[in-house]
């Protein structure tokens, strides 16, 4: 899949980071550059991905091993490569996902203790070389996010893990920012909203140079 005039952006960060406030905002700005864009979002994105996110988060699904769990992940994503993301590039469209593989990494690495060469083996066959050209990841004390999250109803299967594991989340999510500084960009999400997606656009600002020229 290397057929790719379009660019890949995603978004990451822990629960009640900010990631669908700063979405808006974003795909505005894209828009108003007079790109064509694709939102999407993991698990879910297209009727196969959408009905696995259904299984994947259902909180009464509490049996769920973790390798199931790992496995349902890239089952969304290698549909969301195909269906969405890969034509959608060749198109010379740009693609804003909330979430990708990152959060594999994060979650069913870190958080849950799967072996992270397993994910990585994953990731070559179900992402086909597919990864972001920038990936902005919103970081936030976990306490913060938790607090923002919460009242919004039903919590879903992941959102009832204790702090810990999500601690674990987003120390992954930083040492992974930090080893991949050229495709990362770590945003204070502690910020006021706006100050958030000022930071997002002024990260995007070499992506924009580019797609003017
Ligand atoms: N998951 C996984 O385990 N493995 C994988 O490979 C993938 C995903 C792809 C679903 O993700 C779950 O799937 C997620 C990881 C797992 N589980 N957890 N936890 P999701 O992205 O759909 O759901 P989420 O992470 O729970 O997102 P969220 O809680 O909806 O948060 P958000 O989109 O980042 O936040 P928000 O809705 O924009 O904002 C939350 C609240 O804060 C809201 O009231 C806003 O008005 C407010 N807000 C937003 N920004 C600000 C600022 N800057 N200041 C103050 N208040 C703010």
């Amino acid at each position: 899949m290397t057929d790719r005039r379009g660019h890949f952006i995603s978004l990451e960060g822990g629960e009640g980071a900010g990631k669908s406030t700063l979405l808006a905002g974003l795909r505005a700005h894209i828009a108003g550059q007079g790109i064509e864009l694709v939102q999407t979002r993991e698990p879910g994105g297209t009727p196969v991905g959408e009905a696995v996110r259904a299984i994947v988060l259902d909180p009464h699904a509490r049996a769920m091993a973790a390798e199931t769990e790992l496995l349902l992940m890239f089952a969304s994503r290698a549909q969301l490569v195909r269906e969405t993301i890969a034509p959608a590039l060749a198109a010379g469209r740009w693609v804003l996902c909330d979430r990708y593989v990152d959060a594999s990494y994060a979650y069913q690495g870190a958080g849950r203790g799967q072996p992270l060469e397993r994910i990585a083996e994953l990731e070559r066959w179900a992402c086909a070389g597919l990864a972001p050209d920038l990936t902005l990841l919103l970081d936030l004390p976990v306490a913060t996010g938790r607090a923002r999250a919460a009242g919004r109803g039903e919590a879903d299967r992941i959102e009832t893990e204790a702090d810990a594991f999500f601690e674990r989340v987003r120390a992954s999510y930083r040492a992974r920012a930090a080893a991949e500084p050229r495709r990362f960009r770590l945003i204070d999400a502690g910020q006021s909203a706006e100050a958030v997606l000022q930071a997002a656009i002024a990260a995007l600002a070499p992506l924009l140079a580019g797609h003017a020229a």
